[in-house]
């Protein structure tokens, strides 16, 4: 290990090869240098210094740092009429990597969040099958399982900016968004199990809910990457993401991952008439509504700077970051803008690059302290562009509600306070 560099010198080289100019790397460095002179935070006992803290029980189960109690979803209450059948919304701002904390992890409820003893669940496959079954979650846990990390967006996020920015923060324009590792059993291992005829071309699934939400799915998709997870993050579901189990439809609209799954019937339609499929069409301008619009296209957010995470410590370098994903698999490049869009830079992806996940990319710049129009477009690895929002009004009008992935701007002004903006 000779050759490491101490973390002091890799951390000075950083800032100088950031830094465009000798003069302010000589600012940015004395600062530092001053303060730990006369910093009594450094020279002065603190309380954490000179008491005991808490003992290995004070939680069994452990919480974030009290000091982290801003980092948490929250709803628009405007937007539905009650909580019962309502959504809220991840702090995207607030965090980094791929993967949302399973306390983080937005929630959208038909009919609230439904309490079931998993004693008490089951999960039953018939329909166009050889044999109807019937399965416990003890019975589910006994079939080979799958660990995947997949990203969730409700077709729904960012259909209330469809008309013109109108929501200040990322967690309100893009947070119906979550990424997490599920662990389960493929569909596929279900549904060979019970035999689906060669009749069988759609798949209905219906929770347990007190909305008994279904959807249909072609039965390619559930033959394909489906999973029926009862696991998130290493641990349990929680009871707001379906708990005992959950269908997984990979890089399709969140509405099709039936909360708290209960019944699979393969038929040779799909329910149109009967269930929430009707309701996820694209109203176009001509009158006419895109159907069986399931996969969520390529789209990315810049999380930070974003209006609840402003700029607080001035100019000089600024790390910009954000969240890519396709429904399609794999984001292949991130480009961020820092001038509304005519000229682009290429972002360094970081961490793992997995099909139908979220990937987190970044931009390290000198920030001059003038105002910045910040934008992010992402390519996936089937070559398609993350459009503007003035290509895909063309395209779509204003009527629908579902399936915005157009670029999003944040206006950064020289204080540090970030807007939602658009530009044209
Ligand atoms: N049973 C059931 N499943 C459901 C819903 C529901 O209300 N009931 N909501 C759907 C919708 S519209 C979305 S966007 C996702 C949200 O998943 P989450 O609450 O884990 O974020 O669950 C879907 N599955
Ligand atoms: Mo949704």
């Amino acid at each position: 290990m000779k050759d490491d560099k101490p973390v002091g010198a890799s951390r000075r080289s950083f800032i100088a090869s950031a830094l465009a100019g000798g003069a302010s790397l000589a600012t940015a460095a004395g600062t530092r240098r001053a303060h730990a002179a006369d910093d009594p935070l450094i020279t002065e006992t603190q309380d954490w210094n000179r008491y005991l803290g808490d003992g290995v029980d004070a939680a069994p189960y452990g919480m974030p740092s009290g000091f982290e109690a801003d980092v948490v979803r929250r709803d628009v209450a405007w937007l539905t009429a009650d909580p019962v059948s309502s959504v809220n919304f991840t702090p995207l701002y607030a965090l980094d990597g791929i993967i949302t904390p399973n306390g983080l992890c937005f929630e959208r409820h038909h009919a609230g969040v439904a309490l079931i003893d998993p004693a008490d669940h089951r999960l039953m496959i018939h329909g166009l099958v050889d044999t109807p079954l019937v399965f416990t979650l003890a019975d589910l846990k006994r079939f080979p399982r799958e660990n995947r990390v997949y990203f969730l967006e409700c077709a729904a996020n960012s259909g209330m900016e469809w008309r013109g920015a109108q929501l200040n923060g990322c967690q309100f324009t893009h947070g119906m968004l979550h990424c997490v590792m599920y662990t389960g059993v493929p569909l596929r291992t279900l549904l060979d199990e019970a035999g689906v005829k060669t009749s069988g071309k759609w798949l209905l699934a219906e929770g347990a809910d007190a909305s008994a939400m279904t959807r249909s799915i072609p039965i390619e998709k559930a033959m394909d990457d489906c999973l029926v997870a009862f696991a998130m993050n290493g641990e349990a579901l929680r009871a707001e993401q379906g708990y005992p189990i959950r269908l997984c439809v990979p890089g399709w609209e969140g509405n099709m991952w039936v909360k708290w799954l209960r019944r699979l019937e393969v038929g040779d339609q799909p329910w149109a008439q009967r269930e929430e499929t009707s309701k996820y069409t694209d109203l176009l301008e001509n009158g006419i509504a895109r159907r069986h619009t399931f996969q969520m296209d390529v789209k990315s957010v810049i999380t930070s700077p974003s209006p609840q995470a402003p700029v607080a410590h001035g100019s000089g370098p600024l790390v910009i970051t954000g969240l890519a994903w396709t429904g399609g698999g794999t984001i292949k490049r991130v480009d961020v803008s820092i001038d509304g869009g005519r000229n682009w830079r290429t972002a360094r992806l970081d961490g793992p690059s997995l099909p139908k996940a979220l990937h987190r990319f970044y931009l390290d710049i000198d920030w001059d302290g003038s105002e910045l129009l910040l934008q992010s477009r992402a390519i996936d690895d089937a070559g398609y562009i993350q459009p503007t929002k003035d290509e895909l009004r063309a395209a779509r009008g204003v009527n629908s509600i579902y399936h915005n992935n157009g670029i999003q701007t944040w206006q950064v002004r020289q204080d540090g306070v970030v807007e939602n903006v658009e530009v044209s």
